[in-house]
């Protein structure tokens, strides 16, 4: 099934027929246009680093402001976005021309993991759509809403294939891009992720900065079946959230990046609006669950654009044990 059969399919049953198919289909040809240049690697002439530093404080590349205008450029054609927060941006970007009464507000991570881009690791973007609050004044406010009321959420993985992966709030389904047609078409419907899968994906190399509950639960993974887990785990990290969540998706077993003592004024690496909310939401459409450890992440009230929260997603017993490591 193409994906804008799946689309007019599924958003019929939703209520916003007829236009959250449009913005759906315009982040799928941003994705479509982006892989064009990730493929390119090096010959795309992009991958040089800029002397600018974005708001998170991270050197940029060509690349990741190159794919941000490429988000901009579609979004703004489907006349349906208010406004966008971009992890390129320090503040929002309103559009103009669009319906006074335009449905839409996303938050997107343009090119996630692209650090991984010098050596054609995998990267992938991130998006998340949220309701316009009706007649709201253009202001950063409009943006900070719970991850419950996510309309949809999503990824587009640039790796041996194409991919993209959805939710609409039915399920999370994954597109396969056909390099000949230029269609995604729809090749893994309504994932769910197994219960339990003894894998776990986090920077080990920071373990003497985690809180003692995630230094005890790594360790008893570590320890194998002779531990109290009675199980050997396996480690996978790819330092790129998007490929270790597809993983993860695919096949189960549980992502962390936790709060980190050496840097104290952040609660994480990773940023709740264009990270952690989307992947959240397609976790727990898939059947898995998705906390801060303390408590879930699509409860959480956003105070900020660009803050960052720990984030522990994946299989749901995994998760429910890994909350009871920080409840004792
Ligand atoms: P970059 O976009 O700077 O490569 O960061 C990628 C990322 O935000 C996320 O995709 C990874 O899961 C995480 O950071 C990797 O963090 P480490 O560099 O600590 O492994």
């Amino acid at each position: 099934m193409k994906l804008s059969d799946f689309l007019n399919q599924s958003c019929a049953n939703l209520n916003h027929a007829g236009q959250l198919s449009p913005l759906i289909l315009s982040i799928a040809d941003a994705g479509k246009q982006i892989a064009v240049l990730v493929a390119k690697g090096k010959l795309a002439g992009v991958t040089n680093k800029l002397d600018s530093i974005n708001v998170q404080g991270e050197a940029q590349m060509q690349l990741d402001i190159s794919s941000h205008d490429i988000f901009i450029d579609c979004l703004s054609t489907t006349k349906l976005v208010v406004g966008a927060v971009s992890e390129e941006l320090a503040s929002p970007y309103y559009f103009d021309g669009y319906a006074v009464d335009a449905p839409y507000l996303v938050c997107f991570d343009p090119l996630d993991g692209s650090s991984n881009v010098a050596f054609d690791g995998v990267v992938g973007s991130i998006f998340s759509v949220l309701p316009a609050p009706l007649n709201a004044e253009r202001s950063e406010a409009m943006f900070l809403q719970q991850g419950i009321h996510q309309i949809a959420a999503g990824y587009v993985l640039y790796g041996p294939a194409t991919m993209l992966v959805i939710t609409l709030g039915a399920g999370t389904h994954a597109f396969t891009l056909d390099p000949e047609t230029q269609v995604f078409e729809l090749t893994h419907p309504d994932l769910q992720i197994p219960a339990h899968y003894p894998e776990f994906a986090i920077n080990a190399s920071r373990q003497r900065f985690w809180e003692a509950p995630m230094q005890q639960y790594i360790a008893d993974c570590i320890a194998g079946e002779e531990g109290v887990r009675q199980c050997n785990f396996n480690m996978r990290w790819m330092a790129s959230m998007v490929a270790d969540i597809h993983r993860i998706l695919m096949r189960g077993g549980v992502f962390l990046y936790p709060k980190d003592r050496q840097v104290t004024d952040r609660a994480g690496r990773l940023r709740l609006l264009y990270e952690v909310n989307p992947m959240s939401m397609l976790i727990e459409q898939a059947g898995g669950k998705a906390s801060t450890g303390r408590a879930s992440v699509l409860g959480l009230q956003p105070t900020q654009i660009h803050q960052r929260v720990p984030a522990i997603l994946g299989s749901i017993q995994e998760v429910d044990l890994i909350e009871q490591y920080h409840q004792r």
